[in-house]
Parts: structure tokens; C-alpha cells; sequence
């Protein structure tokens, strides 16, 4: 098919990288590191791979390298620029040695546990440059976690002649690579695994990694929709948009858009924990603003809901401490088998406290049931299915009726539905994401060149112009603490909620009083923001 002008360009577009990499490198290695919690459990766990210094590179002198092989897996779920990570740890590699060869595994993780791949050419690379998806290999969630898993990985990367495997993911993917890392250090195997931080989510970051590549698109891309929808609103003024982002946990992508895009109401999931909110008071929050509005003749506006709210209202945390508890097998640590859905429930219904059943059963009954059923592969409640947007309307709906009878509301209140989330994941990565991700990938070659094992690629500097970026590798158990999952602590990658005392919360919380009044921005532009935060008291006033 003839591709249109604008691939055509975004295909030819050379990302750009830190200056650093641009030549040959030396890495020069920083202090020894430790997790960041349960220091003597992960250590004890990772004997070869922990306390492993920060690397950083710097121009060095030209080696000649003899050819290596190399292996990468998409893992978890999609984030615009994946491609270019591979592309970048192509080009990287073929830097090192023309002969050097990339292969991919396909459909995430279980492609190397059932010895499924492709090898990279130029020809195939060249298709998915600076293009978003992951579609160039699949993804998957396969949990590598299993020493049969491990073994019938080697038996393929042996075959292969691959020195080193670099895994693409989240939290929960790179936790599996320092896994991955050890076992094989533990064994002797002489393959190397590197990490790379992978999710839409924003919450794999901390003091050594900036952000996590695929956020900065996919916060464009909901904003974009966002800003869009907002203008319709302003247009016909008679719909409430309530909008579920995705973001699984953490609320980094509504805050992201709601600063973009200046909606009238915006939870911040870790707000409503700290602040102990029920969801009564939810519900409450969003109809005294629907309310408010209404008594300035405005019947409509917006409202972000991030997708895992639903887990921080404090009950309903017990309540899914609980079921994830009563869903997971004693025996064997894995999640229990049932016959049938309605099986599964009953089950968990009649094994629960009295307290957290009461809790399920004041829910609809479609979120009690969700709540019940299977998780994701890494013990996950799988949140992008709970319809949390129809819920909280649903439930507004009823306490404006109440205040309706009482005389205290006398408006319109007619809502409409979005979830956006799969509409983000896969979109042309913007300019950071291109650069960064070519650059991460491409800063994976050196480390591998540099023989390191359990690290996490990292470039740092982010904000500053790519050639000023810094690139290196951290090691993945400096990021580690033990959390309890499926009935048991783990080690695990430490998640980044949204910081309440940090500048995004703060400045978003220092504004969202006048943006609930105002009309919904209709951009998702954050440099028009400023000027269209003004326009909409205009609007209101003709309103009345
Ligand atoms: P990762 O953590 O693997 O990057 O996945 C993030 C995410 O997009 C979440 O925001 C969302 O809750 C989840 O994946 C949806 O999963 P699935 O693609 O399996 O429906």
C-alpha cells in the first residue's frame, strides 16, 4: 500500500541522541548501590547482582569487537516508541560489529519460552522506525518466573548464540528481568539481561529514571481527545463527559492531562487514599461541582477519572487485600482454579470478612463481579475493566435527584461516557518519545558491550536538548523492595504513585477550584492553556 506523505516523513526522521553515544564510550562506574527498602532480604535474594554501582558512559576510545548476538522481547502492555527502542538497539549493535545480529521473540516473554522469533534485517527495521505499536514482534504478559521458564529459555538463546537479552517493560517485566539476570549469573549461562523502562503508566521512574518511555505520547494523545471533547461541550453545553484514563495505579496520566487540559474535575487516586475518602464522598465532591455549575445555568462539563481510583478508596483497598488473598492457592502460591465465573464468586463471596462483604455487595453488581474474577498474570486487579466512569455518574445521578427533592439542585444533568486508554498506547511516538526510546535502545548495545548484567538502560538529563542527555545503566535491584503478592512477599520494582507534595500535584491543586467553575478548556495544547483558562468566564456570563 502507498504510504502517505506523513509516514514517509516520520519513517525518514533520524532520532537524535546524547552526545555521549555518538562515538565510542567508557563507562565509568559511580559508588556501590542499595535497594531502596528490605536491603538484607534482596540481597540475600540477588548475590550476584546486587550492590552493583550506577554506570555512566563517556567518550572513549574506539575497540574492535568481535560479532555477538543479541535477543529482545516487548513485554506487558503497549507504549508508543517500542519500535524505536528495538531500532536503536539495532543500529547500536550493528555499530559494534556489522555482523553482530538482533532477534526478536515473539508475543512477549513466551516467545522465548517456546523458542519463537525472528531475526532483524535492515529492510524489516527500516519498516518500523519512528512508527508506534508494538506490532513489529507482539507483546505479551507471559511472568517469567519459573526456573523451567528460565532453562527453556537458554536452550533457545544457546542455539542462537545470544551473549545477551534485552526486555522491554514495566515494573513487573523488569522485576522478572533482574530474575532473569541472577538466575543466569547464578548459573554461570554467560547471557547478560537488560532492562528497559517501558509503560504509558509513568509510574517506573524514580531518582536514577526520569520517566518511562510511551507517557509523554500517550498524555498527548488522551489530551488531544480531551481538549477535543471539551469543545463539543462548550458547543452544545448539555453534556457531563466523565472520562477514564488509563494508568492502571497511579494517577500520573489524569494529572498529566487534567494540567493540559484544565478539566473541570479531576480525582487524583492517591488524594482519595490520603485524604481517606469513601466513595460516598466521591460521588459527593463531583455533584457539588455539577451542582455549582448548574446554579450558573452551565449543564455540562468534564470530568478525569484515572483508571485505578477504584483500588484507593480505603474499603475497597481492604476488600482487594482480601479477595487477592482468598483467590490465591495456600499450597502452591498460584491463583486458585475455579469451574466457572459464577463459581469463582461464590467462592470468594462466602471466604471473605463480613466487613469487605459488605463493601462488595454495596457495589454494582458488575464491579463486584470484576473485583471477583482472575488477575492479570502478575496478580494485578484488572482495572481498565471496571467501568469506574459509568459508576461515579451513576451514583452522581442519584445524589443530585436526592438534592433535586430536597431543593437544593435544580439543574439538567445528562452524562456521557469515554475510556480512553488503547486509543494512547499505540500512537507515532512524539519527538521525545522517538529520541528517547532510540536512545535507550541503543544505549542497551553498550551496555551489553561493557559485559553488564541486571542493569536497566537509563538516559538522564531529559529535559535538556538529546545531546546533552546522559546515558548509562542502573542496576534493577537498586530499585527493589518486598510487597506482598498472591499471598506472599516478593521482590519487586518499588511503583511511583503521584507525589502529593510534589510541583504537579501542588500546582494542579492550586488551580482546580477556578477550573471547576470555568467552562471546560477546548484545547489540549498546554501552551494555549493559559489563554483558554480565560476565554470560558466569557461563555458563563452569556450564560446566564
Ligand atoms: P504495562 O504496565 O505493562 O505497561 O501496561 C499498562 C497498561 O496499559 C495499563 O495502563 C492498563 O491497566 C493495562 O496495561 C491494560 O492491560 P491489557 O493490555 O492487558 O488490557
Amino acid at each position: 500500500m502507498k504510504k502517505s506523505a506523513l509516514q514517509v516523513a516520520r519513517a525518514a526522521y533520524q532520532p537524535k541522541l546524547p552526545r555521549a553515544l555518538q562515538g565510542p564510550v567508557v563507562a565509568k562506574e559511580g559508588a556501590a548501590t542499595q535497594s531502596v527498602g528490605n536491603q538484607e532480604e534482596i540481597k540475600a535474594m540477588f548475590p550476584n547482582t546486587y550492590g552493583m554501582p550506577v554506570i555512566t558512559f563517556e567518550a572513549g576510545e574506539q575497540k574492535t569487537l568481535e560479532p555477538f548476538n543479541v535477543g529482545i522481547i516487548l513485554s506487558g502492555g503497549q507504549a508508543p516508541g517500542g519500535h524505536n527502542v528495538i531500532s536503536g538497539l539495532y543500529d547500536g549493535v550493528k555499530s559494534l560489529n556489522k555482523n553482530s545480529k538482533l532477534y526478536g521473540f515473539l508475543m512477549g516473554p513466551g516467545g522465548l519460552v517456546d523458542h519463537k522469533y525472528v531475526e532483524f534485517t535492515d529492510e524489516f527495521i527500516d519498516e518500523y522506525r519512528n512508527t508506534g505499536g508494538f506490532d513489529i514482534i507482539g507483546s505479551g504478559r507471559t511472568k517469567l518466573e519459573k526456573t523451567e521458564q528460565f532453562e527453556s529459555g537458554i536452550e533457545i538463546l544457546r542455539k542462537l548464540g545470544i551473549k545477551a537479552l534485552v526486555i522491554i517493560g514495566g515494573d513487573d517485566s523488569n522485576t522478572n528481568a533482574c530474575v532473569l539476570a541472577e538466575y543466569y549469573a547464578a548459573k554461570n549461562y554467560g547471557v547478560q539481561v537488560i532492562g528497559c523502562p517501558k509503560t504509558i503508566d509513568g509510574d517506573l521512574k524514580n531518582d536514577q529514571i526520569e520517566t518511562s518511555f510511551g507517557f509523554d505520547t500517550a498524555c498527548k494523545t488522551y489530551s488531544e481527545l480531551i481538549g477535543n471533547i471539551q469543545r463539543d461541550c462548550n458547543s452544545a453545553r448539555k453534556y457531563w463527559h466523565f472520562i477514564k484514563l488509563m494508568g492502571r495505579s497511579a494517577s500520573h496520566i489524569a494529572l498529566e492531562c487534567a494540567l493540559e487540559t484544565q478539566p473541570n474535575v479531576c480525582l487524583i487516586s492517591e488524594e482519595v487514599e490520603q485524604k481517606a475518602m469513601s466513595l460516598d464522598d466521591v460521588v459527593t465532591y463531583i455533584a457539588k461541582i455539577v451542582a455549582d455549575r448548574a446554579a450558573e445555568g452551565n449543564n455540562f462539563g468534564t470530568v478525569l477519572i484515572p483508571e485505578g481510583l477504584i483500588e484507593f478508596i480505603p474499603a475497597i483497598k481492604k476488600l482487594i487485600a482480601e479477595l487477592n488473598e482468598v483467590l490465591t492457592d495456600p499450597t502452591t502460591g498460584e491463583s486458585r482454579v475455579f469451574g466457572s465465573k459464577d463459581e469463582q464468586v461464590k467462592f470468594v463471596k462466602s471466604n471473605i470478612a463480613p466487613d469487605n462483604l459488605a463493601v462488595l455487595e454495596s457495589l454494582p453488581k458488575d464491579v463486584e463481579r470484576q473485583l471477583c474474577l482472575d488477575r492479570d498474570p502478575h496478580g494485578n486487579v484488572q482495572v481498565s475493566l471496571i467501568e469506574t466512569e459509568k459508576l461515579l455518574s451513576a451514583m452522581v445521578a442519584m445524589k443530585l435527584d436526592k438534592w433535586k427533592q430536597e431543593g437544593k439542585y435544580n439543574g439538567k444533568f445528562a452524562p456521557q461516557h469515554h475510556f480512553f486508554g488503547y486509543e494512547g498506547r499505540c500512537a507515532a511516538p512524539s519527538n521525545y518519545d522517538a529520541d528517547y526510546c532510540y536512545s535507550l535502545g541503543y544505549n542497551a548495545s553498550r551496555l551489553i558491550a561493557n559485559g553488564k548484567t541486571g542493569y536497566m538502560s537509563v538516559i538522564k538529563n531529559t529535559t535538556a536538548p538529546a545531546a546533552e542527555w546522559i546515558a548509562g545503566g542502573v542496576p534493577i535491584t537498586m530499585m527493589m523492595n518486598l510487597e506482598r503478592r498472591n499471598g506472599a512477599m516478593k521482590p519487586v520494582i518499588r511503583k511511583a504513585l503521584v507525589e502529593l507534595d510534589g510541583a504537579p500535584f501542588k500546582f494542579f491543586a492550586s488551580k482546580r477550584e477556578d477550573m471547576s467553575i470555568l467552562a471546560p478548556s477546548s484545547t489540549g495544547d498546554p501552551a494555549r492553556s493559559a489563554t483558554s483558562a480565560r476565554r470560558p468566564l466569557l461563555l458563563n456570563k452569556a450564560n446566564k
